[in-house]
């Protein structure tokens, strides 16, 4: 077991510790040790030889060594196993779903024995929700469409667990000799902020040798961590990984490899389109090719390039066929000439050690301008967040001389001076207006407070956008992907209040925000609303992770001028005072 799931075994434990009501002490330290195993830099299974240094790390003792000693012996916990056994592995899945945590399953087994979710929802239908201590009608409503987003998200995964899994596939694929092209092609491939299964497509000269090809699949089958293979064929294999993670893999020969990845990129109604002009044009359009209509000759197949040009079309890149117009537009050659990562001068959302984040401010610089960047913004908290030890205006104050220090220290990269201003409820910013105008960049977020009404959100955020002293508002709509939906309030009117103060809307490329998503995006940019797309980066190591970002900004059609940190350092300067 890697540390992952060890930490997940750790923690299924402590949840099941604390619906059978045992001692908060004992829950705790599974927690501990769960959340310490998470952030381990080595594996846990390379140190179980060496017991002392697990005895080092913060929230491992005694006991808790014991146990980890069990679980790499025996790849399980009798404890974990026998509370299995007195619950229901069904309440593992309970846990799952939004606001139901440990006391109220226990409050629900208790009064009626049910522990699983079609179970549950019959009770909310019921109104039997309700009747439990602590529990209303408000709840109720709450349970019901937590459960229902549940059902909706369950089998999907973030984007970047999709293409770390994409890429070990990759290197595994690699090491089979003849293999020309290996490309993950569907959502993953159209840079969607979710992925249910990976389609994985495979050509080369070991795919036209019916030997070879069945040796190439039995490979597939040996990747490490795959659980179960579903289904095998001549020219699929799709399997199931430890994660849970879905993948097709599928051998091509090299002459329909284009098709193939037309088709298997989708999305589905992009295809659908695509198919029906095809027809209305004579041809056919296939997984194998694109033919004439009247004696299936292929016309076209090899590349993705030749299909779209036989059609009539301009290339359409992945990430805007999803069936928005991108079809008419290729046609009348009118498509926007996308954002790529290569555009962006600079980053300008990040944490440094002073608040949560994990590296120095030189740490960080010396990560940015490694990435080329010409410019990049310290922004940590403000005092609001006091589980992240954020600022107050006279450590906000100290911080900015710490920051323009290290740039004037640092050369050959520009170090403005910000901050990540907690929205508070009312819509006041959590620090003096006299220390927010002494900096570079102000982000405006909310992180407390998400359950307010629509109408008490938007006006909170309509009264942030007014301060004269904020330049960006953060991750705008508060959204935590498969976990917590975005609060409610007026998207529109808040964004145009930002094209009139001229203040920036975040674009969050936190794998699990990308916030604003797509959609939102697209609608800013069509009431003139500049976008900022940043990192939010605790650690150097989470600056790559910009690219999940501009995949959300080509999706949503953006292109080099609609994103300010594309702009040269003074004229960004300029943009978060409102000068765009
Ligand atoms: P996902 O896996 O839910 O994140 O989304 P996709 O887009 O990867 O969808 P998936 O895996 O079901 O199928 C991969 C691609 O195959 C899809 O984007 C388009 C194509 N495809 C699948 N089913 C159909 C279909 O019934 N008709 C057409 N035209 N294309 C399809
Ligand atoms: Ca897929
Ligand atoms: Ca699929
Ligand atoms: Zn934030």
């Amino acid at each position: 077991m890697d540390n992952k799931a060890i930490a997940g075994l750790l923690y299924e434990t402590a949840d099941l510790l604390e619906i059978d009501n045992q001692d908060p002490f004992r829950i705790r330290s599974y927690r501990n040790a769960a959340q310490a195993i998470e952030n381990l830099s080595q594996q846990v299974s390379e140190l179980i030889g060496e017991p002392k240094r697990l005895l080092e790390v913060p929230g491992i003792g005694k006991g808790m060594l014991q146990n980890l000693q069990e679980i790499s012996k025996e790849g399980r916990l009798a404890l974990h196993a026998e509370l299995l056994t007195k619950y229901k592995p069904s309440m593992l899945e309970l846990l799952k779903i939004q606001g139901l945590g440990p006391k109220t399953i226990a409050l629900i087994w208790s009064a009626y024995q049910i522990a699983d979710l079609e179970g549950v929802e019959k009770l909310a239908r019921e109104g039997k929700i309700r009747e439990l201590p602590r529990m209303g009608e408000k709840q109720e409503q709450k349970l019901l469409k937590a459960i229902e987003d549940y059902r909706r998200m369950a089998g999907r995964f973030l984007l970047d667990a999709a293409e770390i899994q994409a890429n070990k596939l990759v290197e595994h694929l690699k090491l089979f000799g003849g293999i020309d092209k290996i490309t993950p092609a569907g959502s993953l491939r159209r840079g969607r902020e979710t992925v249910g299964d990976l389609d994985v497509l495979v050509t080369g000269r070991c795919c036209v040798n019916d030997t070879e090809r069945e040796n190439l699949i039995e490979h597939v089958t040996g990747l490490p961590g795959l659980m179960q293979v579903i289904a095998r064929g001549d020219n699929k294999v799709s399997f199931r990984m430890r994660s849970g993670m879905q993948v097709d893999v599928r051998t091509l020969s090299p002459d329909s490899f284009g098709a193939a990845m037309q088709y298997f990129t989708g999305s589905k109604s992009h295809n659908v389109a695509l198919r029906q002009r095809a027809l209305k044009m004579g041809f056919t359009l296939s997984e194998y090719s694109l033919a004439e209509l009247d004696n299936q000759k292929p016309v076209a197949g090899k590349t993705e390039e030749e299909i779209y040009a036989k059609l009539k079309l301009d290339y359409i890149p992945p990430e805007m066929r999803e069936n928005q117009g991108e079809i008419e537009a290729a046609e009348r050659h009118a498509l926007p000439e996308l954002i790529t990562e290569k555009d962006l001068q600079g980053d300008v959302h990040m944490h440094t050690v002073e608040t949560d984040g994990r590296c120095t401010i030189e740490e960080m610089a010396e990560a940015a301008r490694a990435r080329g960047y010409k410019y990049m913004a310290i922004t940590d908290h403000s005092k609001n967040l006091a589980f992240a030890n954020g600022l107050d205006d006279q450590r906000a104050l100290e911080h900015i001389r710490r920051i323009r220090k290290a740039n004037e220290k640092i050369e050959g990269i520009k170090i403005f001076a910000g901050v990540e201003v907690d929205i508070l409820t009312d819509g006041e910013l959590d620090l003096s207006d006299s220390v927010l105008a002494e900096m570079d960049i102000v982000i405006a977020s909310v992180h407390s407070q998400f359950n307010q009404e629509s109408a008490k959100m938007t006006d909170r955020l309509l009264r942030a956008i007014e301060n004269p002293n904020t330049s960006v508002i953060g991750h705008p709509t508060g959204r935590v992907l498969l976990r917590r939906d975005a609060y409610p309030f007026d998207v529109d009117a808040v964004l145009k209040a930002a094209a009139r103060q001229k203040v920036a809307m975040e674009l969050n490329s936190y794998p699990d925000r990308l916030d604003l998503n797509d959609r939102h995006l697209r609608m800013a940019n069509e009431r003139g609303v500049k976008i900022v797309i940043n990192t939010d980066a605790h650690h150097t190591s989470h600056m790559e992770k910009i690219r999940y970002g501009v995949l959300q900004a080509r999706r949503a059609w953006l292109t080099k001028d609609d994103v300010l940190n594309t702009l040269p350092a003074q004229k960004f300067a300029q943009a978060m005072k409102h000068g765009w």
